[in-house]
């Protein structure tokens, strides 16, 4: 069985499914509709945003049991961003009604064109740490050794404004 933390985040309502904090406890059930088994979840956080978009976001963090390889659940977590009406146009970090992170795999790492584990920038990430940690603290990040525990107190400390 693989296990995983995914990132959630949503920054824009949807027509159905109403406000991002909304969107994101939908997704949750929709990842259970398609067999993925959640261990544990983070209570839904609001974060400021970061990068170009202006609208304030929902996000938080799951750790799911699947017995689905890295590209496989990618294929799953984008088939669940399209249904929630996620439509890429080739801008990055453009708002979003939902967006679904691959953060960690407990088989360690990943690198090719289509996916990155660790995902490549969630050591920066209060948004991804801070939910990520307050549900899988002793989970190292395979990388740097340290647990997401250390990791959000090494990223809070700095004195950095939150991101
Ligand atoms: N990809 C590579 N590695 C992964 C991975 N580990 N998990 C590829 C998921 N996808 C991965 O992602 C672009 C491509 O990354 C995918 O096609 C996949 O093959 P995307 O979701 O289409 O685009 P994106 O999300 O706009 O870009 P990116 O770089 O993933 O942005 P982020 O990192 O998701 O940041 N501020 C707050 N407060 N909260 C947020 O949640 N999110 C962003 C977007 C910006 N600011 C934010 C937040
Ligand atoms: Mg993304």
């Amino acid at each position: 069985m693989n296990r995983y933390v995914i990132a959630l985040g949503s920054n824009q309502r949807h027509a159905r499914y109403g406000s991002p904090s909304a969107i994101l406890r939908a997704a949750l059930a929709e990842l259970v509709v398609q067999g993925v088994t959640v261990a544990a979840a983070s209570p839904v956080l609001r974060s400021r945003p970061i990068g170009p978009s202006l609208r304030e976001y929902a996000n938080g963090a799951v750790v799911v049991e699947i017995p689905k390889e890295p590209l496989e659940l990618l294929d799953l977590l984008q088939s669940i961003e399209y249904t929630f009406g996620r439509r890429r146009q080739g801008q990055r970090w453009r708002s979003r009604t939902l967006d679904l992170d691959i953060v960690l795999w407990n088989g360690g790492g990943w690198a090719d064109e289509r996916l990155t584990i660790p995902h490549a920038e969630f050591r920066k990430r209060d948004f991804v740490l801070r939910p990520a940690a307050r549900i899988a603290p002793d989970w190292r990040d395979p990388l740097t050794g340290l647990t997401l525990k250390h990791l959000f107190t090494r990223l809070t400390r700095r004195g950095s404004p939150p991101r």
